[in-house]
């Protein structure tokens, strides 16, 4: 799969930092830049329950798993079938590790995709259709409807790189500045690097000074993990989890925050 190396950056197209990851070593080899050398062994959690570990410096989000610490963590699955017909390992594969620091929550999330369609190729309005990884965050946990309200977030993020989800006027919205992410391919493997700020339920979509929460050590959040699968059918043929069950028909999630998993930050 090294023979085909694209870097998709969805916050502007840079190569990473690194150049040698993306120049040949030979006329026939190039460098991986999503290094996988950490344990291969992938750990489902059936309740959602999950632990975040610090990183001691930033991760770089640039779709590239180099970082130091991406090595150092456990995969966790996201292979519970929400949505659709059990997907087989060339259709879909999904994983995930955790990380942060005091200002994020880092997501790297490894997929793989016979098919990667554009999330918003037919409109915004597709948003929930995929390609795309949802995330599920309610920063103090309380649970409860999160519709059209900011108590608790389920984040589409789209092949675009757009982070969206309801208004509390019911339009459908970007929340770009709440998530930054970059994503590398390589074959039909993806890789989809996220850096997430953390809003409490006193969030303004109207104002400009929202300030994101502080994550401190002990903290437990709200939080799951998935993926909408589409293979160019115009729809969402499958939605896998990171938790068995996530309420009723597992479609719960976007509107209830009492389906969520959790997140624990330990240092
Ligand atoms: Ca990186
Ligand atoms: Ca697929
Ligand atoms: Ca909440
Ligand atoms: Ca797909």
């Amino acid at each position: 799969m090294t023979q085909l190396l694209f870097i998709t950056l969805l916050l502007g197209i840079t190569a990473c930092k690194d150049k040698k990851t993306t120049q040949p070593r030979s006329d026939s080899a190039l460098v991986s830049c999503q290094s996988d050398f950490g344990p291969s062994k992938v750990i489902d959690r059936e309740e959602g329950n999950f632990k975040a570990f610090k990183t001691p410096t930033p991760i770089e989000i640039d779709g590239c798993s180099l970082d130091a610490i991406w090595d150092k963590l456990d995969w966790f699955g996201m292979n519970y079938t929400w949505m659709g017909d059990v997907a087989d390992s060339t259709d879909y594969q999904g994983k995930f590790k955790l990380a942060w620091d005091r200002n994020y929550l880092y997501v790297l999330v490894s997929v793989v995709d016979e098919h990667l369609q554009p999330t918003l190729a037919d409109g915004q309005e597709n948003y929930w259709k995929g390609d795309y990884v949802e995330v599920f965050i309610d920063e103090d946990q309380s649970g409860g409807n999160h519709q059209y309200n900011h108590q608790a977030f389920a984040y589409h993020v789209s092949t675009e790189g757009h982070a969206i989800d309801k208004s509390t006027t019911e339009d459908t919205v970007f929340f770009d500045d709440h998530i930054q992410v970059a994503r590398s391919q390589e074959g039909n493997h993806y890789l989809w690097e996220l850096a997430i700020k953390l809003y409490d339920n006193t969030f303004d979509e109207n104002a400009m000074d929202n300030t994101s929460i502080e994550i401190l050590p002990g903290k437990r959040i709200g939080f799951s993990i998935a993926y909408g699968d589409n293979d160019g059918k115009a729809s969402r043929e499958n939605f896998m989890g990171s938790k068995k069950r996530h309420g009723i028909n597992n479609d719960e999630g976007y509107v209830n925050a009492d389906v969520f998993g959790s997140l624990t930050f330990l240092e």
